[in-house]
C-alpha cells in the first residue's frame, strides 16, 4: 500500500519534498513529526483491521445462521418451529391457487385453467386476453372475462382468512399477490399491507388520455355488455390491471426494500412462479429465511439449489392454512373469523340479488372448505 493510499496519511505529508538535513532541531522535530504520523497509521490499521474481524466475525455467523434452519424440511418440522419459536416478521406472496376455492379458476391448471378455457374468445393465444396490443384492437375477449372475474361474486377462502389472522396478529409486514379479484381488500387485509402487483379492478383510466373512471362506472358498464369508452377522447377505458408488456405499480418497486431484509418467514402460495418479476421477489430475503410454498404442484425453480430452508407442502393452500392455525392454536379464530364474515356476505348477496341471472352467478362456499 502507498503512503498516499494509507488511512491517516494525508496528500500533503507524501508532497513534502527533499528537507534540510544539517538542521539537528529541525532533524529533532521531523522526527517527531514521523513517528507521530507513524502512530497515526498505527491506530488508523488497528481499527480498519478490527473492523474487517468483525466483519469475518458477523459473516461466519450468518454462514451458520444459513445453514440447516429446520431439524427438517418438512411441513411438520416447520410447524413445530413455528410453536416453539415463533415468527415476528411474515411476507406472504400469492397467486391464483388462493382464489380457486372460492371459485374462480386459476391460469394454469390443466383443465380447470382459464387458458384451457378461452376457446370461445377465440385468441390466437390464450395468454392475448392480457396483451395490451391484443386488447388495443379487440378489447371484447377481455370484457367478457372481467364479467366473470369482477369482485362481488366470490367470496374470499380460508387462506385468505388466515392472512388476515396474520395481520391482526400483528405478524404481517406485507401481502404481495398477483391476484385482480380483490378477494384481500374483501378478507379486511388493510390497504396499507397490500401490494397488488397485477393491479386492480378498483380503479380505471382511459388508455388514451388518461381520465379517471370510478369502479361503478366501469361496473355498470361491463354487466351491460357496453365497450366503456371515455367521454373525453373516446378512448378504451381499462380497469388498472396489469397486461403483459405494461410498468407494475410504483409500490411494487418500493416496498419489498423496506420488507424483505428483516423478513423471518415468507410464505409462497398458490402460483406457478412464471410471472416476472413478481416471481423473481422470493430471492430477496436473507439466506437464514424460512421460506415455505404450498401449492398443488412442485415448482422446480422453488427447490433449486438452496435447500437450506426451503419447504413445500404439496396440496391446497386451505387445507395447508387449517393445519398451521390447528398447530398455533388459532383453529377457532379462524373458523369463527371466517364463517362470520362469509355469512355476512351471503346476507349482502341475498339483498342485492334480484334477478335470476345474478342468483346463478352466487358466491358458494365449496364443500371442501366446510369444516
Ligand atoms: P397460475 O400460473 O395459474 O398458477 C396457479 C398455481 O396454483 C398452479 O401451480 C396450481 O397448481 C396452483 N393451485 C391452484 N389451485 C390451488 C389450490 N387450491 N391450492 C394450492 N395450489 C393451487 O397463476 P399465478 O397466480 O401463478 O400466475 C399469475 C397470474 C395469474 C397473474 O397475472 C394473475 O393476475 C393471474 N390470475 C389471477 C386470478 C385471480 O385474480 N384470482 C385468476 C386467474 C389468473
Amino acid at each position: 500500500m502507498s503512503e498516499k493510499e494509507t488511512p491517516g496519511t494525508s496528500k500533503k505529508q507524501g508532497e513534502d519534498g527533499p528537507r534540510n538535513q544539517s538542521k539537528h532541531s529541525e532533524s529533532l522535530v521531523d522526527a517527531q513529526a514521523t513517528s507521530e504520523r507513524l502512530e497515526s497509521i498505527r491506530t488508523n490499521l488497528n481499527s480498519l483491521f478490527s473492523r474487517l474481524t468483525l466483519h469475518a466475525a458477523s459473516d461466519n455467523l450468518l454462514a451458520q445462521q444459513s445453514g440447516q434452519v429446520l431439524e427438517d424440511l418438512t411441513f411438520e418440522s416447520f410447524l413445530k418451529h413455528w410453536k416453539d419459536n415463533g415468527f415476528k416478521r411474515i411476507i406472504t406472496m400469492v397467486g391464483a391457487g388462493i382464489s380457486t376455492s372460492s371459485g374462480i379458476p386459476d391460469f394454469r391448471s390443466p383443465g380447470s385453467g382459464l387458458y384451457d378455457n378461452l376457446q370461445k374468445y377465440n385468441l390466437p393465444h390464450p395468454t392475448d386476453i392480457f396483451e395490451l396490443d391484443y386488447f388495443m384492437g379487440n378489447p371484447k375477449p377481455f370484457f367478457t372475462l372481467a364479467k366473470e372475474l369482477y369482485p362481488g361474486h366470490y367470496i374470499p377462502s380460508p387462506a385468505h382468512y388466515f392472512i388476515r389472522l396474520l395481520n391482526d396478529k400483528n405478524l404481517l409486514t406485507r401481502h404481495y399477490t398477483q391476484n385482480i379479484d380483490c378477494l384481500e381488500r374483501l378478507a379486511g387485509i388493510p390497504e396499507e399491507k397490500l401490494v397488488e402487483a397485477h393491479g386492480t379492478f378498483h380503479t380505471n383510466h382511459c388508455v388514451d388520455c388518461n381520465k379517471f373512471y370510478t369502479k361503478e362506472w366501469l361496473k355498470e358498464k361491463i354487466f351491460g355488455d357496453i365497450l366503456p369508452v371515455c367521454e373525453e377522447c373516446n378512448g378504451i377505458v381499462k380497469p388498472d390491471i396489469v397486461f403483459f408488456g405494461e410498468n407494475m405499480p410504483d409500490h411494487f418497486y418500493t416496498k419489498p426494500l423496506e420488507d424483505f431484509a428483516d423478513c423471518d418467514l415468507l410464505i409462497i402460495m398458490g402460483t406457478s412462479l412464471e410471472v416476472y418479476p413478481f416471481a423473481s421477489l422470493v430471492a430477496n430475503v436473507k439466506p437464514n429465511c424460512i421460506r415455505v410454498l404450498i401449492n398443488r404442484v412442485a415448482i422446480d425453480k422453488f427447490s433449486g439449489p438452496d435447500k437450506k430452508r426451503d419447504i413445500t407442502f404439496l396440496g391446497d393452500c386451505d387445507d395447508a392454512v387449517w393445519q398451521m392455525a390447528d398447530v398455533l392454536g388459532w383453529t377457532n379464530e379462524l373458523k369463527d373469523l371466517w364463517k362470520r364474515e362469509s355469512s355476512l356476505f351471503e346476507q349482502a348477496r341475498k339483498k342485492s340479488d334480484t334477478n335470476a341471472d345474478q342468483e346463478a352467478k352466487s358466491p358458494r362456499i365449496s364443500k371442501k372448505n366446510s369444516r
